[in-house]
């Protein structure tokens, strides 16, 4: 109760930000874009991280309001970023099944991109393998947003249940590595086995590959050398508030 009620709190007084995670080119560290991630600082109690406060959000309905705030923040920040010179950015945005099954979450993205001008083939929408459960209705919610042009990628890929059959049927452009895979690699075999499968699936799918949660240049060089294309990770970059988005933009190293 304490959290919900704090909810909507934090949607009545502003108090959620967003933080953007550099997303990578593999091959030589080239920065592609940002995931946004939200953060609440609550006056009293401090920054409240996502996994606390998101299923919360989910339980109880605020996640349509909150998931349309962090769409339209998103699109109107990474524009700044465009005008700044980084013209062909891919931003990120992570979207709960709740949201999916709302019944008209492609008008809310349409209105959105409308709203804010964000090119539409620049935005990624991150859904979860549990979203795709019901088949049909996702086929068609996903035709329909494939239709107003934004990337679709499945995060968390392989924590999930999803069928080979589905990721093969269904309109998904990106599948993002879960970083439990990339923690052990080289040294697990078994993370080894299953990151090899999984590059080989996408190769054969014609999807293309993100590692999450890259820490180490071991894992990079492991996951460079099988050819995933695109990384996230602490190797690269933690989260970065919009002031730091702002100075890497305005300096690129
Ligand atoms: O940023 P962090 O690692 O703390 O995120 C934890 C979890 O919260 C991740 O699973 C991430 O996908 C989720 N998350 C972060 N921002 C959002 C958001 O804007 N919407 C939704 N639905 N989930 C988010
Ligand atoms: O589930 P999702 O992929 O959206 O979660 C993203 C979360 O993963 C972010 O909250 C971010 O803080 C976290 N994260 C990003 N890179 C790393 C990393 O290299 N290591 C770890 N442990 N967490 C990471
Ligand atoms: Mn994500
Ligand atoms: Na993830």
């Amino acid at each position: 109760l304490y959290i919900e009620q704090g909810l909507l709190r934090a949607i009545a007084d502003e108090q959620f930000v967003l933080n953007y995670q550099p997303v990578v080119r593999l091959e030589d560290g080239q920065l592609l874009g940002f995931e946004a991630l939200i953060r609440w600082d609550e006056p009293t109690h401090g920054r409240i991280e996502p996994d606390r406060f998101i299923p919360v959000a989910e339980e109880s309905g605020l996640i349509d309001y909150i998931g349309s705030w962090v769409l339209h923040t998103a699109c109107a920040q990474a524009n700044t970023w465009i005008a700044a010179g980084f013209t062909d950015l891919r931003l990120a945005v992570n979207v709960s099944a709740r949201q999916m099954r709302a019944g008209d979450f492609d008008t809310i993205v349409r209105d959105t991109l409308a709203a804010t001008g964000f090119p539409a083939a620049q935005l990624e929408l991150e859904i979860t393998e549990s979203t795709l459960q019901s088949v049909d209705r996702s086929r068609e919610l996903l035709g329909r947003l494939k239709a107003l042009g934004v990337m679709i990628s499945i995060d968390d890929f392989g924590t999930g249940f999803s069928s080979l059959s589905l990721l093969k049927h269904l309109p998904i452009d990106r599948i993002k590595i879960d970083r439990s895979f990339v923690q052990d690699l080289p040294d697990d075999a078994n993370d080894v086995a299953v990151t090899e499968a999984i590059i080989a699936m996408a190769g054969s799918l014609g999807l293309a590959l993100l590692a999450e949660g890259v820490e180490t240049p071991a894992q990079q060089q492991f996951l460079r050398a099988r050819g995933c294309a695109d990384a996230q990770g602490y190797l690269y970059s933690k989260p970065l508030d919009v002031h730091d988005v702002d100075l890497l933009i305005a300096s690129p190293s």
